[in-house]
């Protein structure tokens, strides 16, 4: 019952309501792809393109078909959109994914600027001229508008509000993170644009020319995910910059669930990509703690990457060092260098070692997806969860992870396989009586005292086989 050109309330700073803006801006083909989508979200979205940009900014609006099988979205598009004449539908033949969509749209883009979108945002007043703007000052700029939310339920604007940078976590999943003390300190003032180590993904405007310099997206992406991941890296180690643009706001639905399916399963494809992201553009040591936090993922095929490897070199781009140092000093770095890395599985039961999300050491059955299951031991003897580690044992019974402090932490020693053992009272570590907790008994050489993490390093970080 909402208007598919409704007005929405606009957020944005006050110092942008008066910014000026150059008068020879590039103009903007905007590729819009999507599969299965609402009919009001997706009308929704392209009204609001073509409601709040100056329309002489505006090549054309491609939405590009992935393949949607739902019936409205087949002729009654067609007829919806022949009376607006910026707007073309493409059709693809089989469904491609969001990734080889997109590209498709690219290479049909008349526009020196490509500008990308989900099916389902609102633009704000003035969402445009703020990222054209960057562009034309530096066609190496890449740039994302602020992200507002909409309701998924009651379609309520909700403004963001806050300002956040885009980032990531060593799974190399996207997440938002707070602007860094010194991001903020380089900043004059709120309508100064954030620079940002990623982008979440769906909205973003490149220069074309650059797009295809730095080797598009790899091609080799299915359906959803780590792209997003892989144009930031690229950006920012290829001689370009991201940044987020407060006074550009777009609204987007954050859904509960997609409406299309994953033809090889969700986790799957989306692990695919991002293990085929890790092997070109995250170098060691930091691919290693993806998988010490992913250890079901070590061998798992993802494919040929050796042209994207080509493109790097061809490209001369820095590497995952360089961009930590000089683009996100502030991430906060696990230790990479560690004795053993990853769940620990007993030798009698086969269960791992798990901090049952309060710190207890409980035993679990083995998921191989790291969190409550990733440990480490260090090369001064801590065993560790995050940033907690096992206290110095004082009590028999259930053992709690602590903060870490050497003074407090208990000595660990292990070999390979063999027992835990606390060095100071001499005990191993051993399952209690119905195995369902991790506790210290006097050492026996049975095999529940037996341990092996997933690996094990020399001291300059190497596995050891
Ligand atoms: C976020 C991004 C999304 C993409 C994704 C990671 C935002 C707001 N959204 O997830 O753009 O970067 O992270 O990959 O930053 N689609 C297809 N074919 C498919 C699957 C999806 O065309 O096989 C379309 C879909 O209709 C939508 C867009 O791609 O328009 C993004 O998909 P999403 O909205 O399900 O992703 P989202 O917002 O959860
Ligand atoms: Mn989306």
């Amino acid at each position: 019952m909402i208007s598919v050109e409704r007005s929405v309330p606009d957020v944005r700073h006050n110092l942008c309501k008066t910014k000026e803006y150059s008068d020879d801006l590039p103009r903007t083909s905007v590729i819009i792809c999507f599969t299965e989508e609402s009919w009001s979200t997706l009308l929704r979205t392209v009204h609001s393109v073509l409601n709040r940009s100056p329309p002489e900014l505006i090549a054309e609006v491609l939405l590009v078909d992935d393949f949607s099988q739902r019936d409205y979205l087949k002729e009654p598009l067609d007829e919806y959109m022949k009376k607006l004449p910026k707007v073309k539908v493409v059709r693809l033949p089989k469904r491609e994914g969001l990734i080889r969509a997109r590209l498709i749209g690219a290479e049909m883009a008349q526009g020196p600027v490509l500008t990308f979108l989900d099916s389902h945002v609102e633009c704000n007043v003035g969402w445009l001229e703020p990222l054209l703007q960057r562009i034309h000052d530096d066609p190496t700029n890449v740039v994302c508008p602020a992200i507002d939310a909409i309701d998924a339920t009651s379609f309520e604007y909700a403004g963001s509000g806050a300002t956040i940078i885009g980032a990531f976590n060593w799974e190399m999943k996207f997440t938002w993170n707070g602007i860094p003390e010194y991001e903020a300190r380089r900043r004059d003032d709120e309508s100064w644009p954030i620079r940002s180590p990623a982008m979440a993904g769906g909205l973003f405007s490149i220069d074309k020319d650059f797009f295809y310099r730095i080797g598009t997206y790899d091609p080799g992406f299915d359906i959803w995910g780590a792209e997003n991941l892989e144009l930031s890296f690229k950006i920012w180690m290829c001689g370009g910059s991201l940044e987020i643009i407060p006074c550009s706001r777009v609204a987007h639905i954050f859904r509960k669930q997609q409406p299309y399916k994953f033809p090889d399963g969700n986790v799957k494809t989306f692990m695919r990509n991002t293990m085929r992201l890790v092997a070109v553009w995250v170098d060691e040591p930091y691919r290693d703690i993806f998988y010490s936090l992913k250890p079901q993922l070590m061998g798992q095929e993802y494919g040929d990457v050796s042209d994207r490897i080509k493109l790097r070199e061809e490209l001369k781009c820095h590497d995952f060092q360089w961009y930590l140092d000089n683009v996100y000093p502030a991430l906060k770095v696990p230790d990479t260098k560690v004795r053993a890395r990853g769940d620990v599985r007993n030798a009698a039961t086969s269960m791992c070692l798990d901090s049952m999300g309060k710190g207890v050491l409980g035993m679990f059955p083995c998921h191989g997806e790291g969190n409550n299951q990733a440990f480490t031991l260090t090369w001064d003897d801590q065993l560790k969860h995050k940033n907690t580690c096992l206290p110095k044992i004082k009590t028999p019974g259930q053992l709690r992870m602590l903060g870490c402090n050497m003074a407090s932490t208990a000595r660990i020693t292990h070999i390979k396989g063999e027992t835990i053992r606390d060095a100071s009272s001499g005990k191993c570590l051993d399952l209690n009586a119905d195995r369902t907790m991790a506790i210290f008994n006097h050492c026996n050489g049975s095999k529940a005292q037996r341990w092996r993490f997933s690996r094990y390093f020399d001291r300059k970080g190497r596995v050891i086989p």
